[in-house]
């Protein structure tokens, strides 16, 4: 029977739902989201198959989650750059989604800059449209985008509300070229669970705190022991300042442990054992603009170390 595989890069600006979108496509919580601009920090895989009941052919869609597209103002930023042209490396289709009740802005514009020399297939997708007060206010975006480039499809959806995905989903699938799908059926994404529970953990900083604290943390995990009854994670949130790590303990310790039960409540869904978390925070200053230290989170890096592979 032929089948249609490729792999589908989700772009677009900070906050538009990306991440959303990628989870609702796998039916599955892969990337972490916060209503914060600029949660996701690196490219995230994800894997849909679909059936020939559903599509024209029996289709494994590879999707790339990547972090909104911004103009860069630390190492970090840069990276965040750097992970997004990675995941637009050789991909077959992207889709360049619009947070639809929004302005456009440079951001947009950038995004779509980047699309120039691809010789992917861009869908223009539309989020959010449940936020919209009646169609009438989608026709003069499409119209504004259509003037901006050669679209393969527009789609207008709401990740959220999972409307216009399946649709989505078909006409995704039709783009693809025929090829034998590149990973076994039951695998959903290359990530392991050591490095989702990292994002868990820094997920749950996201909506515990505010103003500068989320951009200026991030989460390693130390250890990770898994057994089939129960896993051991100890990791440490870093922050830039002293006065951060105060609000990061909290009074008596009570913020984190409010964020170390909430990740524990995830990882345990996540992993289907019981699991105990010990949790640190270290102030590690201007980590943001270190090269080294951003260069350190990245897992896969990471799992080069642990593997010893490299060395
Ligand atoms: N109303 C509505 N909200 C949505 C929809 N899709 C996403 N959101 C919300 O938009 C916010 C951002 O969603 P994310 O999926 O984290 O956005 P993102 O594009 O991955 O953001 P970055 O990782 O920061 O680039 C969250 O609060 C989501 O719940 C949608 O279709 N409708
Ligand atoms: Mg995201």
């Amino acid at each position: 029977m032929p089948s249609r595989s490729g792999f589908v890069c989700i772009l677009g600006r900070p906050n538009a739902g990306k991440s959303t979108l990628l989870n609702a496509l796998v039916g599955e919580k892969l990337a972490i989201i916060s209503p914060k601009p600029q949660t996701t920090r690196n490219r995230i895989l994800g894997i849909a198959n679909l059936p020939k009941a559903k599509a024209q052919d029996p289709a494994q869609i590879i999707l790339i989650d990547t972090p909104g597209v911004h103009k860069p103002d630390s190492s970090l930023g840069r990276k965040m750059l750097v992970e997004i042209r990675e995941a637009l490396e050789g991909c077959d289709a992207v889709l360049l989604l619009i947070d639809a009740p929004q302005k456009p802005d440079v951001r947009d514009e950038f995004a779509l800059r980047m699309l120039k020399d691809s010789k992917a297939k861009v869908f223009l997708v539309l989020n959010k449209i449940d936020l919209l007060k009646g169609k009438d206010k989608l026709l003069p975006l499409i119209e504004q985008y259509k003037n901006l480039h050669q679209f393969h499809e527009i789609v207008p959806i709401s990740a959220l509300r999972h409307d216009g995905l399946d649709i989505l989903l078909k006409q995704i699938a039709m783009a693809l070229p025929a090829a034998p799908p590149y990973f076994p059926e039951d695998q959903i994404t290359d990530q392991p669970a050591r490095f989702m529970a990292a994002e868990i953990i820094r997920e749950r900083v996201l909506i515990e705190t505010s103003e500068e604290i989320p951009y200026a943390t991030t989460v390693i995990v130390d250890s990770f022991d898994e057994t089939p009854k129960l896993t051991r994670i100890a990791a440490t949130i870093y922050c830039e300042r002293e006065g951060q790590k105060g609000i990061l303990i909290g009074k008596k310790g009570e913020m984190l442990k409010r964020i170390g039960t909430s990740a524990r409540l995830q990882i345990e869904k996540m992993l289907g054992t019981k699991v105990f978390i010990e949790l640190f925070v270290k102030v590690q200053p201007n980590w943001r603009q270190s090269r080294n230290f951003v260069e350190e989170l990245d897992w896969r890096r990471q799992l080069e170390h642990l593997t010893g592979a490299g060395q």
